[in-house]
C-alpha cells in the first residue's frame, strides 16, 4: 500500500470546509466555545484567504433584508424566496438565516469590506436585497476574522476531506488527506459541521478547448458536502434543483448589476423583449406565474423559448442602459462626461471584483460596453444550496419560528442539524433555504455552529472510533495511487489503460451522461423518464469503473475523489428528477413527458442512501409555511 503516515485529531467540534459558511461558523464557534472549554478544529482543501465561492471576491453583498432601518420585514423576504422557488421552499430555515443575516453584514462592514455608501451615508442598493460593495478582497477580510478568532494552530489548510468517520449511524468525524506531502489523516469529533460548498462540473460546462473547465461558480467546489451528507447516511433535500444562471456569454460574468442598478433590457437577436412577447407563456405557470419578480426559472424560460425557435443571440442591452441613466445628465456637458466616466468604471468594476475574466474577454473582443450590446446566455446546470437553487441535506429548523403543524415534520432538536445526529450543515451543504448567498451563508454557519456546540455540551461523551474502519478507510482512498504505481509502466500512454481510468477522463464521462441524458445544455435542458432510466444503467457503469481510478500523484489523487464526489451528487440529482413526476422549474430543466406543474408535488422530493444495503430511499415531505405567523 501507498506508503503514508497518518496523523490523528482529536477535537470537539470538526469545521468541514473555509468558505463562507464555515468562516462564519469559526467566529461564532470560537466564542461559544470559550464559554464551554470546547475544542474547535477546522479544516479545508484549500488556503482559507482565497477559498471557495468568493475567491476572486464579489461585488454585491445579495442577502441584506435591513429590518433595523425597517426596510423590509422577514415576511417580505420568505415570501420572496418561496415565490421564486415555485413554492418549494422551507420558510422556517429562510426565515431563521434572514433574521441574522444583518448583523453578518454589519461584522462585514467593521472587519474592514467597503460597502458602497450614498452621499447620506446609506448603503447603496443593487436591489431591493443587494448591497454594493468592493470586494475584490471580501473573503480575505472575511477569512482573516475567522483564523483570529479560532487561532492557527486550530485550523488545517490544504487538507482534502474525503469521508465521514462512522462508527455504526454516528458520525464521529472524518477522514481525508494532505494535498502538499504523504499524510493522511484522521479527525476524531464530537460533532461536525459540514461546510464544503456546493458542486461545479457534474455537468458538461459550455467551456471547451482553451477555455475548458471556466465556469460560473468555481471548479473546485466539487460536492464533497452532498458526498459527506448522503454517505454518512443524512437525509437530503432538493436534490433535483439544480441551479442554471444567465450570465454574460463565455467569461460568466454576473447579469445582476445590468439588470438591478443598471435597469437593462435584455433583447433576442430580432430587438424582442422575451420578457413582452412572452409573457403569455407566464399564465402556464400561476401562481408563481404571476409573482414579482418573476422567478428566475421562468425568467430563464421565456429567454430559452426564444433560443429553442432559433431567436437568437441573446443579448444584455448595456448602451441602452447606459445611455438612459447619462440622458438625464445630458444638459450639462461636462457633468454628462463625468457621470459616463462612472458609469463605465462601475461597468468594468462590476467583473473586476467577481468574475476577471469577463473583463479580459471584453477587453479582447474589443467591448465597449457604452457602445455595443453583450451576449448573455444559459449557463450549465450548478448544485448550490443558496442562490435559486436549494440542493443540499435535510435540517431541523429552529424550535421558536415553527408552527404547530410544521413543528413535527420540521424540528429535531438543533437548528440546522441533519438527519444524522451531530451532522451540522450550512450554507451550500444545507438545503430548501435559497437566497442566502455570501452573507446567508455566513450567517447560517454562525447560527449552525451555535447549535453544534449546544450539543456537545449536552452530548459529552468522547467519539469512539473503530481502528479496524479507519484502516479499511485509508486503504481506499490511498488505492488510486496503488493502482497507477501497479499498472501504469504498462502502456506507451500513462493516460490511457485497460487496467484504470484517470480522473479527467472520468469526469468526462460523468459529464457526457449528465449532459446528455439528465438535461444539460446540449440537450437543452430536456429529460424524461425515458432518458433519465437510460442514464442511471450509465451511471452504475461509471460507479463499478471508480473503484479502476488512478493517481500518479497527491494532486491526482483529489481529482479522483472529487469526481468520486460529483458521481455521487449526480446520482442524487437524476433519481430526484426521476422521482418527481411534474416540471416545476421550467428553464432549470424540463421533463418533457410530465411537462406541466402538478398540485400533488407541492411537496418536497428527499432521498436517503442506506449504507447498510446500498439502497437509495425516496421521500415525499410535505411542504408547509409559517409566513402567515411572522
Ligand atoms: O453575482 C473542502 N455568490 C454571491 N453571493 C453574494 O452575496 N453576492 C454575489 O454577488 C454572489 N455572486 C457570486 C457568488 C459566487 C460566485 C462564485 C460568483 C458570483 C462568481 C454566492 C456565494 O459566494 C456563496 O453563496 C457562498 O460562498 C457559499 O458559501 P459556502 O461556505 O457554502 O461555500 P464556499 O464559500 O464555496 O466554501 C466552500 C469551502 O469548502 C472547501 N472545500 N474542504 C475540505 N475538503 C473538501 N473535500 C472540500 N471541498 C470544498 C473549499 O475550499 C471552501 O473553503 S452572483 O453570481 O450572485
Ligand atoms: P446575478 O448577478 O444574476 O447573480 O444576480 C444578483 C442578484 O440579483 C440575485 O439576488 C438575483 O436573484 C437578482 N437578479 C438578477 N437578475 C434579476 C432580475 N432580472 N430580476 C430580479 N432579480 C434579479
Amino acid at each position: 500500500m501507498a506508503n503514508f503516515e497518518t496523523r490523528e485529531v482529536v477535537t470537539d467540534l470538526l469545521i468541514v470546509g473555509g468558505g463562507m459558511a464555515a468562516c462564519g461558523a469559526a467566529v461564532e464557534a470560537a466564542y461559544w466555545a470559550k464559554k464551554h472549554n470546547v475544542k474547535v478544529t477546522l479544516v479545508d482543501k484549500a488556503a482559507m484567504d482565497r477559498s471557495g465561492a468568493v475567491a476572486m471576491g464579489l461585488s454585491a453583498i445579495n442577502q441584506y433584508v435591513g429590518l433595523r432601518d425597517g426596510q423590509n420585514t422577514l415576511k417580505d423576504y420568505v415570501d420572496y424566496v418561496r415565490n421564486d422557488l415555485m413554492g418549494i421552499t422551507r420558510e422556517d430555515l429562510v426565515a431563521n438565516i434572514a433574521r441574522h443575516v444583518d448583523s453578518t453584514v454589519h461584522l462585514f462592514e467593521k472587519w474592514g469590506l467597503p460597502i458602497w455608501k450614498d452621499e447620506n451615508g446609506a448603503y447603496v442598493h443593487e436591489g431591493r436585497w443587494q448591497l454594493m460593495i468592493n470586494g475584490e478582497s471580501y473573503k480575505v477580510v472575511v477569512a482573516e476574522a475567522a483564523k483570529n478568532a479560532l487561532g492557527i494552530d486550530n485550523i488545517y489548510e490544504r487538507i482534502f476531506i474525503t469521508e465521514p468517520l462512522m462508527n455504526g449511524d454516528k458520525c464521529v468525524g472524518a477522514v481525508g488527506f494532505s494535498v502538499r506531502e504523504n499524510v493522511f489523516y484522521v479527525f476524531k469529533a464530537k460533532a461536525v459541521l459540514v461546510a464544503m460548498g456546493g458542486a461545479v462540473h457534474v455537468f458538461k460546462p459550455r467551456s471547451s478547448g482553451e477555455g475548458l473547465g471556466r465556469a460560473w461558480y468555481p471548479p473546485w467546489n466539487s460536492g464533497s458536502s452532498a458526498y459527506f451528507t448522503i454517505k454518512s447516511g443524512c437525509e437530503m433535500t432538493c436534490q433535483e434543483v439544480r441551479f442554471i444562471p444567465v450570465r454574460f456569454k463565455d467569461a460568466y460574468g454576473p447579469v445582476g448589476a445590468w439588470f438591478l442598478l443598471f435597469k437593462a433590457r435584455a433583447t433576442n437577436g430580432l430587438d424582442e423583449n422575451y420578457m413582452q412577447t412572452r409573457a403569455g407563456e407566464l399564465e402556464n405557470w400561476k401562481p408563481y406565474g404571476k409573482v414579482k419578480p418573476v422567478p428566475a426559472n421562468l425568467r430563464n424560460w421565456l429567454m430559452l423559448l426564444d433560443v429553442m425557435e432559433g431567436k437568437g443571440p441573446i443579448y444584455m442591452r448595456t448602451e441602452e442602459a447606459i445611455a438612459a441613466i447619462a440622458d438625464k445628465y445630458k444638459d450639462d456637458p461636462k457633468v454628462f462626461k463625468k457621470k459616463m466616466k462612472e458609469l463605465e468604471t462601475e461597468a468594468w468594476e462590476d467583473f473586476l471584483d467577481m468574475t476577471i475574466s469577463q473583463a479580459i474577454l471584453w477587453a479582447g473582443m474589443n467591448v465597449a460596453p457604452e457602445e455595443v450590446k453583450s451576449e448573455i446566455a444559459a449557463a450549465e446546470p450548478y448544485f448550490i444550496g443558496s442562490h435559486s437553487g436549494a440542493s443540499g441535506a435535510w435540517v431541523s429548523g429552529p424550535e421558536d419560528l415553527q408552527t404547530p403543524e410544521t413543528k413535527k415534520e420540521y424540528f429535531w432538536g438543533y437548528a440546522h442539524m441533519a438527519t444524522i445526529p451531530g451532522i451540522f450543515c450550512a450554507g451550500d451543504a444545507s438545503g430548501a433555504s435559497s437566497h442566502k448567498f455570501s452573507s446567508g451563508s455566513h450567517a447560517e454557519g454562525r447560527i449552525a455552529a451555535k447549535e453544534a456546540i449546544r450539543y456537545i455540551v449536552d452530548h459529552p461523551a468522547a467519539p469512539s472510533v473503530d481502528q479496524k474502519v479507519v484502516d479499511e478507510l485509508k486503504a481506499k482512498i490511498l488505492n488510486p495511487i496503488d493502482i497507477y504505481e501497479k499498472h501504469y509502466k504498462y502502456t506507451s500512454d500513462p493516460e490511457i489503460h485497460p487496467e484504470y481510468i484517470k480522473p479527467k477522463m472520468f469526469m468526462f464521462r460523468l459529464q457526457k451522461i449528465m449532459d446528455e441524458y439528465c438535461g444539460g445544455v446540449s440537450s437543452q435542458f430536456k429529460t424524461s423518464k425515458a432518458l433519465l432510466e437510460k442514464g442511471l444503467v450509465l451511471l452504475n457503469f461509471l460507479r463499478e469503473d471508480a473503484e479502476k481510478l488512478a493517481a500518479k500523484d497527491l494532486h491526482e489523487l483529489m481529482r479522483c475523489w472529487e469526481n468520486t464526489h460529483r458521481m455521487w451528487q449526480a446520482e442524487a440529482h437524476l433519481r430526484t428528477i426521476l422521482f418527481r413526476k411534474e416540471t416545476r422549474w421550467p428553464g432549470y430543466y424540463f421533463r418533457a413527458d410530465t411537462p406541466r406543474m402538478s398540485e400533488d408535488w407541492l411537496a418536497f422530493a428527499n432521498c436517503k442512501w442506506h449504507a447498510k444495503t446500498g439502497e437509495w430511499e425516496m421521500i415525499k415531505r410535505p411542504v408547509k409555511y409559517i409566513n402567515e405567523a411572522l
